[in-house]
């Protein structure tokens, strides 16, 4: 039987993002990490990859019909990309409103993009944009093993303990 703790774990929603290779070669890495971490969301997969044009094209693969289709799977599979999974309640809702608008002229400031980017075609950072997506994207990244459900010691200072 599962303990409690691994029940409230396992049933916790999980997104996918992804710092583009923008993001990485600006020296941005930590910095966005820790906005998701301070916020209380938990880190529960995380690696360095160079995506192949063909799999960034599997990632965008609802955009293939937009004219900056071609240009931007060049661009996400030009050089490495932080892949993760956080996890949290309403992670993926909140995780595009850390994140901020598409463009980054209509990103509030505080947000990712409103903070640190400046054009659509280079604004550092992916997320989910929905529950399947999520689901989508975790999986064609991530091998199951991959993802690790851990406590964290004060995790009921985040969600209390009832
Ligand atoms: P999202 O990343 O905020 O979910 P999507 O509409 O899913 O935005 O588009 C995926 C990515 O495609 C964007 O993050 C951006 O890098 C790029 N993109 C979107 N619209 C444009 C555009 O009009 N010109 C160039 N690149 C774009
Ligand atoms: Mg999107």
């Amino acid at each position: 039987m599962l303990q409690e703790q691994e029940v409230h774990a396992a049933e916790m929603e999980r997104t996918f993002i992804a710092i583009k290779p923008d993001g990485v070669q600006r020296g941005l890495i930590a910095e966005i990490i820790s906005r998701f971490e301070r916020k209380g969301f938990k880190l529960v997969a995380i690696k360095i990859v160079v995506p192949s044009k063909d799999f960034a094209q599997k990632h965008y693969h609802d955009l293939k019909e937009r004219p900056f289709f071609n240009g931007l799977c060049d661009f996400l599979s030009s050089g490495p990309v932080i892949a993760m999974v956080w996890e949290g309640e309403g992670v993926i809702k909140y995780g595009r409103k850390l994140i901020g608008a598409t463009d980054p002229q209509k990103s509030e400031p505080g947000t990712i993009r409103g903070d640190l980017a400046v054009v659509v075609g280079r604004n550092i950072i992916h997320g989910s944009d929905g529950p399947e997506t999520a689901q989508d994207e975790i999986k064609l990244w991530f091998k199951p093993e991959e993802l690790v459900s851990y406590m964290i010691s004060g995790e009921k200072w985040i969600y209390g303990d009832n």
